[in-house]
């Protein structure tokens, strides 16, 4: 039996060789070798237009640059993931290191040097592939394998950021002097090249500042959200006309829809895509996808496209997958489409960040020692937190490059901080009554609510970016019954 364990040999394998022996590699002749060296076209990319964002970006370097004077600032993009063996995870880049530059390669590093009136950006990338010493086609990361990648000079255009060799910058940064801080998390090498020269709780106030940076979301940034919200919308509609075929299947049919939309219109989903159908929609990180659709039960599909820059929708919406809802299902979908306009409502500038949670709790629990399912009174459950048997999770979150943004930021500049124009959050209130809970009528058991939508807060009050997208419990049969017929 051992044998069949032998390894492959080099020979046999579509990998790349990597070893060099003797200057020359295996299986690989004198001759092929000097061909490969010579007879390939200059692609050299010139007069390249920046990217949309170059003016944003740049902006933000300078704030990050005034809030850190005189320290060198290290922000990696972050590696590859191995998924299993020789093959990787899908790349996405650090939101700190493609917030402030634009890019979103693997490997990349944004560097802040400091200079006498601030500092000096430098993006640090791999550049092309050397043909001379036969990389490109020799080596896994060579550009045959891979595809083309920009270099150096057309990084320098498109990001409007001086570009260097980042397979230099881990000496430079072991050779550096003076004060540095580094985003953990991402990029090991580069974080062990420093690892005498910084201090978590100094890092840890770099994460925190370009978390809170983010609070407030300029043009371009709402601009994107605009477009991933308008694209999930798209999405939500693939799903409606397609669930005859997700009830001869499964959930997937309603996750793989969505994802289409997201892959061709955007760069994928912003989180994994919860298709929850009947009691499913009670567990709510529900990903694994793989339950019965069936007329009668609820479809509580929350999902949300993920642009090209990286910007995500969070939406969530609760359908009938028979297109009508049955007299508890509207029941329960009514008070949490209330609990969410009074939410919502409480999105405006001044206002505290809690209100809107605080107020679409009040309705859930009025509703909920209305039906009889707790004793009030009001004050008394909402004290206790006795509703949260069935309300779970709280109201809402910051949406941005992250589905739950800004979360390095500090406590009194977001959950105890006041609303401003400009910032962008999720209303989602939801009822869940779980399919063991022996403390509602049976009639409840295995229903799961929740309506999300994206709220921008204006100067005078906000602005539903996913109005789009019915939410009220008729319109949302209108809706479905336009989309089917
Ligand atoms: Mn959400």
């Amino acid at each position: 039996m051992a044998d069949e364990l032998t390894p492959e040999t080099p020979e046999e394998s579509e990998e790349p060789i990597k070893q060099r022996k003797n200057g020359l590699y295996p299986g690989v002749s004198d001759e092929l070798a000097e061909s490969m060296k010579s007879g390939w076209a200059d692609t050299e990319l010139r007069d390249l237009e920046p990217i949309v964002q170059a003016a944003e970006t740049a902006a933000r370097r300078a704030a990050l640059s005034a809030r850190f004077p005189g320290e060198r600032l290290v922000i990696p993009a972050g590696n590859l993931k191995t998924r299993s063996n020789d093959t990787e995870y899908a790349f996405r880049a650090s939101v700190e290191y493609a917030y402030l530059t634009g890019n979103q390669t693997e490997d990349g590093v944004l560097v802040l040097e400091p200079v006498a009136d601030g500092h000096q950006a430098t993006i640090y990338l791999l550049p092309r592939s050397d043909r001379e010493n036969g990389e490109f086609w020799l080596s896994g990361q060579g550009e045959l394998w891979v595809g083309r990648r920009h270099s150096l000079g057309e990084a320098e255009q498109l990001y409007g950021i001086p570009a260097s060799d980042v397979r230099e910058l881990a000496d430079r940064l072991r050779e550096a002097t003076g004060p540095v801080r580094v985003v953990r998390g991402h990029d090991a090498g580069i974080e062990a090249a420093l690892t005498d020269k910084v201090t978590a709780e100094r890092d840890a106030e770099l994460r925190v500042f370009l978390s809170e940076a983010r609070l407030v979301k300029d043009a371009f940034e709402i601009g994107e959200l605009q477009k991933a919200v308008d694209s999930t919308v798209r999405g939500f509609e693939d799903v409606v006309k397609v669930l005859d075929r997700a009830e001869a299947t499964s959930e997937r049919y309603i996750e793989g829809t969505f994802f289409l939309r997201a892959r061709v219109e955007g760069n994928d989903v912003g989180y994994g895509t919860i298709a929850a159908a009947g009691p499913h929609a009670c567990t709510l990180h529900w990903v694994r996808n793989d339950g019965p659709v069936r007329p009668g039960d609820l479809l509580l599909l929350d999902a949300g496209v993920e642009t090209h820059t990286y910007y995500t929708a969070d939406v969530t919406r609760t359908l009938p997958v028979d297109g009508r809802f049955t007299e508890i299902q509207k029941k329960i979908y009514d008070a949490v489409y209330d609990a969410q306009e009074a939410g919502i409502a409480a999105v405006k500038p001044g206002a505290k960040y809690r209100d809107f949670h605080d107020a679409a709790q009040r309705v859930l629990t009025e509703r909920l020692v209305e039906w009889g399912l707790v004793e009030g009174p009001v004050e008394r459950v909402l004290e206790l937190g006795l509703q949260r048997r069935w309300t779970l999770h709280g109201t809402g979150h910051m949406l941005g490059m992250d589905v739950h943004d800004c979360a390095a930021a500090r406590v009194e500049s977001y959950v105890d901080g006041t609303l401003e124009p400009g910032m962008v959050l999720t209303v989602e209130p939801g009822l869940y009554f779980q399919a063991d809970d022996l403390t509602v009528p049976e009639e409840y058991r295995g229903i799961g609510v929740r309506i999300e939508d994206d709220i921008l807060v204006t100067e005078d009050g906000n602005r539903n970016l996913s109005a789009a997208l019915p939410r009220q419990s008729d319109e949302v049969e209108s809706w479905m019954a336009s989309l089917t017929n």
